[in-house]
């Protein structure tokens, strides 16, 4: 759907006041809360009611973030959150695109008749599950797609708390502009939030020099003690189990980040960080270049999200999980390193 056709279809509904849910994804990251709140926050000037609302828990170091303290966590209150479902009249789903990665609100929402409406910038999005849907892969973020919604309808909805969260999120998702940036349009874009947001160094500060020392401490163990290095492949594999990350005293959001210290290498073309939770064994990829982890978790992982980000899990164990990572690298050899020659 391109951009004209959303706001056609949009512009009816946002025209008298309605009740929205502003959803996000499983683990949510700076993307998932930045854009939704923003969009709330948009969706409230213009004289509707707005709930942000994520499956679990966000990492402590976005609890900053303008709004944030009124985010519901479904997995904390389901009751509160299913009567805030039901009674929407609009759901908007923002930095996912598929209902599977709602985590325990997948069955409320496919029960449910409600509008549903997309903007987001993840690959393959299910067209049939919403009523209009903005979404572009080649954009940094959700955040900036929701920076776009909001300067259509005039840079007077843009206040301080908007900028920021979207800012935020365009930080978080390009790693501080390193990667990501497919168009001069999020630099442009930039300029205009950080005009009214926190300044620049703050959220940077707000957002990275938070560390607690038992955090920098799993990081410095998880290169040095559980780097796996595959010249090979051009691939660098971390797995933390429960039991380490708990002796560290793992809070949600240690270990975000930990996947891209390998890509530093020269020669590394894939980082995958391996992590156990509740009962699931989590993947995370990174790759530089035209090597589509995307492809990669979808096909052997149950994920998938962007060319050079992406995620998966399997139920198995920790060994199970690396077993089956080092037993599919061969298929992608050619691709990660065509050069090599054992
Ligand atoms: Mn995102």
């Amino acid at each position: 759907m391109d951009r004209t056709r959303f706001f056609e279809l949009l512009d009816p509904v946002i025209q008298s006041p309605k009740r929205f849910s502003v959803l996000s994804h499983l683990n949510p990251d700076g993307d998932a809360i930045g854009s939704s709140l923003a969009f709330a926050q948009f969706l409230r000037k213009l004289g509707h009611e707005a709930e942000v609302m994520v499956p679990n828990d966000f990492p402590g170091f976005l609890s900053w973030m303008p709004g944030a303290s009124g985010v519901h966590v479904y997995d904390r209150e389901k009751d509160v959150c299913n009567e805030i479902l039901c009674q929407s009249d609009v759901i908007m789903m923002l930095d996912y695109n598929s209902l599977s990665r709602s985590g325990m609100m997948s069955d409320c929402l496919k029960s449910l008749e409600t509008k549903k409406i997309l903007i987001d910038h993840h690959r393959d999005p299910v067209e049939s599950d919403f009523y209009c849907l903005y979404s572009d892969t080649q954009v940094s973020s959700t955040a900036e797609l929701v920076a776009e919604v909001v300067l259509h309808y005039g840079s007077q909805y843009l206040d301080e708390s908007i900028a920021t969260n979207i800012l935020v999120g365009i930080i978080t998702d390009t790693g501080s502009f390193a990667h990501s940036m497919y168009r001069p349009e999020t630099f442009q874009i930039c300029a205009q939030l950080s005009a009214k947001s926190l300044p620049y160094n703050a959220i940077h500060q707000l957002i990275y020099d938070n560390f607690s020392e038992n955090r920098l401490r799993l990081l410095g163990y998880a290169i040095d003690h559980k780097m796996e290095v595959l010249d090979e492949y051009a691939t660098a594999i971390i797995s933390l189990s429960k039991e380490e990350l708990s002796s560290f005293n793992y809070q949600v959001g240690d270990t975000e980040g930990i996947v891209n210290f390998p890509l530093s290498m020269q020669k590394i073309k894939m980082s995958v960080l391996v992590t156990e939770r509740q009962g699931i064994i989590r993947f995370s990829f990174r790759s530089k270049g035209d090597f589509s982890v995307h492809e990669l978790a979808n096909k052997h992982f149950n994920g998938g999200g962007h060319t050079n980000a992406a995620g998966g899990n399997v139920s198995t164990s920790m060994e199970l999980a690396l077993a089956k990572l080092h037993d599919i690298l061969p298929e992608y050899k050619e691709l990660l390193n065509p050069s090599h020659n054992p």
